[in-house]
Formats: structure tokens, sequence, C-alpha cells
């Protein structure tokens, strides 16, 4: 198909769309334009490039493409090899890795396909627990992992940092079969090098899910875990600007025998997927996914990391000189984590009494939080949309000055019920939307070189 094909049948959709849609098309607008006038510091979001969004909604989704390049379960599969070659190859070069595969649907999917493919059901697994930053499928017993596996957890020390001490001590009594590093809500720098000497201490598989901080790792600024960990997963849609999918990658361990002596790990994970844990992949998410990873190899993209991290420096910053308590005293990733309930708020009442002001976070637990998951006691914030609009240190204090007028004006009546005077609202509301519109989301492009 020629390009001007394609550009023809993406904008007869939109347009088709709108005529005999008008009822999804409407609330696709209100959601576009929410996008533009509010100020997103949740830490998971980002914003996807036209150019991947264009690869989303192409005709490869028309094709149902079982089994991998040169060895599908249907006919047709000719461009769909090449753009899952390609794709796998820039995730290769990306990442500096041995092996990657991009068929996940998701992170989370990844995460269990990886279980799935190298454990058996009620193995020890050993990961970070949720309530100190790790991720739901890293044991938590509300999902599967938990369910399934004997999950045991690790939290932080009195510095809220990783307790190493706790790790180790705990895979000497547990001798878990896979360890797993990575958070959703951790501030600081993942040491994977001691995950790995400990899990090589009790023959453990060490899995490193990168999702929050894949960003950062690809453009140096993180560590990156790729030959440390036998495994390492990500989502492509937080700090890659990607489309909404998983990542699987291997380093220098991928020829290792896998358990059970019959495979290879690559060969494992690769059999883990297709087809145990999952069917056809999504070949224009894969297109997308190829599309982020190029972009993810721009100098453009290595600014804009070094945007982020410097953005929620200043934010973390303003913060603390404002008195509130940040979670270890500050960030070396996107992440900021405050403390609310010293203020007399939980969570959910700033996340809504800040939503309500055009400003949108996630309430968040703190390590050791007593508030449960839907209330908690504090907000987290990430910087990956806000440095995407190129905003820079000067308006993070900006943002801290809207967030605090607004934390400071609520009146908590218990954890969920409060008042907000509207005044303040409505002010911080006309701030906000001046802020973006001096930001457009596309005045700043990561794919220009
Ligand atoms: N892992 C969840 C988060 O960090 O918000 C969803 O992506």
């Amino acid at each position: 198909m020629s390009e001007p094909m394609l550009s023809t049948f993406a904008e007869q959709g939109v347009d088709l769309l709108r005529q005999d849609d008008p009822e999804l098309y409407g609330l696709l607008a209100d959601e576009h334009q929410r996008q533009m006038q509010t100020l997103v510091l949740v830490a998971s979001c980002s914003v996807t490039h036209p150019s991947v969004l264009a690869c989303e909604g192409m005709v490869a989704a028309n094709v149902t493409a079982e089994g991998y390049p040169g060895k599908r379960y249907h006919a047709g599969c000719e461009f769909i090899d090449g753009i899952e070659r390609l794709a796998i190859q820039r995730a290769k070069t990306a990442f500096s890795a041995q092996f990657a595969n991009l068929q996940a649907h998701s992170a989370t999917t990844a995460n269990y396909l990886v279980m799935a493919s190298l454990l058996r059901p009620g193995d020890t697994i050993l990961g970070m627990e949720l309530q100190f930053g790790g991720h739901l499928t890293h044991g938590s017993k509300a999902a599967f992992a938990g369910q399934y596996f004997n999950a045991i957890g690790y939290g932080l020390d009195a510095q809220e940092r990783i307790d190493f001490a706790q790790v180790a001590e705990l895979a000497h009594q547990h001798r878990p079969r896979l360890i797993i590093c990575g958070a959703t809500a951790y501030p600081r720098t993942i040491d994977f090098a001691r995950f790995r000497a400990i899990a090589d201490e009790v023959g453990a598989l060490l899995l490193a899910d990168i999702s929050h901080t894949a960003g950062l790792v690809v453009s140096g600024l993180h560590p990156s875990p790729i030959d440390h960990a036998h495994i390492t997963t990500t989502c492509t849609h937080k700090q890659l600007y990607g489309p909404r999918g998983g990542l699987i990658l291997m380093g220098r361990d991928h020829a290792q025998p896998a358990p059970g002596g019959k495979h290879t790990l690559a060969e494992s994970i690769q059999r883990g997927l297709f087809p145990f844990f999952q069917g056809a992949p999504l070949p224009h998410t894969i297109a997308a996914k190829g599309r982020a990873l190029d972009i993810a190899m721009s100098a453009p993209f290595k600014q804009n990391a070094a945007r982020i991290v410097e953005d929620a420096r200043a934010l973390a910053s303003g913060f603390i000189e404002r008195g509130y308590r940040v979670v270890t005293g500050g960030t070396d990733n996107h992440i900021v984590l405050l403390n609310v309930a010293e203020r007399g708020l939980s969570g959910l009442i700033a996340e809504r009494a800040l939503e309500e002001s055009g400003i949108m976070v996630n309430k968040n637990r703190l390590p050791g939080d007593t508030k449960s998951a839907v209330v908690s006691s504090g907000v987290r914030l990430g910087t990956n949309t806000a440095a995407y609009r190129g905003l820079g240190p000067t308006e993070m204090e900006q943002c801290v000055a809207l967030i605090d007028r607004v934390l400071s004006s609520v009146e908590a009546l218990d954890d969920q019920r409060y008042r907000l005077d509207s005044t303040v609202r409505d002010a911080v509301q006309a701030e906000v939307r001046q802020l973006c519109e001096r930001f457009p989301i596309a005045s700043y492009d990561l794919a220009a070189v």
C-alpha cells in the first residue's frame, strides 16, 4: 500500500468516526481536550508520539499472526514479519540487549509469562511489597502471582531505601526460585548488581521490571539491568512514550539453560509467551513499539529524559522548601512521593481536590502506611508528561505553588469527604490552563533530530 493511501485511510477513519458515531467521537474528543488543558503529574502516564499513535491505527491490526517471524501459523504475514523483526532489532539496540520479545500485551502479562515460563505453581518468589512501592504482579496477595506462588515480600530500611540486608536474609531463608526487583513507587536508583549478587548466592533467577524507569535506562540516566537481571521486563507506554504494551529483554544470560535444562532462557520465554501464555500478537502495537523505540534512541529523547529527572528534583525540593515531607527526602528518577497525611489529608482527598483544580496525580500508600490503598496517606507525582510538554524547573516551582495552594485550602471532613474553596479551585484551574496553553503537548517533538 502506498503512503498517500495510508494517510487517506487514517483520515477517513477519523471522519467516519465523527460522522457515524458522534457519541464515541465526542467522548474521545473530550478526553483529548482534557489532556491538553490539565497538568498531568501521574507518574505512570506520558504522551504517545503522534507517529506511534499512527502505527496503532494502521491496518496491521487486521492480521492474525500467531507465532514468530518466519514461523507463523497463518498466511499473509510477510510484512508483519518485517515489522516485528525491525521492532526486535530496535529494542535490542536501544537497550544493548541480546534478546527481545515484543509480543506481551502489557508488562503485567510479561511478568506473569516470565513466571509461567520458568516456575511451577507453589514455587517461592521474592519481590518488593506493594505497600513499599512494589507492583501487584511482584507477589501481592491481591493478584495472580501472590496466589499461585509462595510470595515473600521485602521492604525498605529506616532511610526508606531498599533494605538489602532484608532481601539477603529472606533470600537465604526462603530460597526463592525468582527474585523480582523494580518498583512503581520508589523514587531512588535501584542497584541491580546487588540484587544479582543475592540471586546468585541462593541460585535464584532475577527479574527486573523497569516499567517506570525504562526511558532513563535507555538514556543512561539509570543503571541498566540488562546484564544483571536474567530477564528484564517493561511496559512501553510510560517512559518509552510508546503504545500500551509490554517488552521482554535479556542480556548475557539469554543462552543460559532455563530450569529443567531442556531449553535456554530465551527459548523458554519464546515458548512461554506463545503458545503457553498468550495467543496472537497485536501487530499494529508491535509496529508502534518499534516506532517508539526508534524515537527512544534519538538525541531529543535523551534530552527529555534529563528534563524528567531535573523536573522531579525541582518538584521534590519545592515541596521540601514549603515544609512537606517527601519520601526519601528527594528523588533520583521521575517520581516524587508526597506525604499529605502530615497535612491532615488522605491521599484520596488530595487526589480529588487537585483533580478538581486541573492537576492530575494519584493517591499512593507511603512506606508503612496504615491506610488502605484506596485511601492512602500520600500522593505520587511523576514528571514524564510535564517534561514532554517542555515544562522545566521554573515551571515546576509554579506547579508546587499551585498544588500547595489547593492542599492548603482543602478542609478534610474525614478520609473521603472534603470542602475546597471554589475561588481557589477556579483560580488554580485557570492558571493551569494558561500553563498548558504556554506548553502545548505538540510543542516538544521527541522525534525531531
Ligand atoms: N503500575 C501502575 C502504576 O504505576 O500506576 C499502573 O501502570
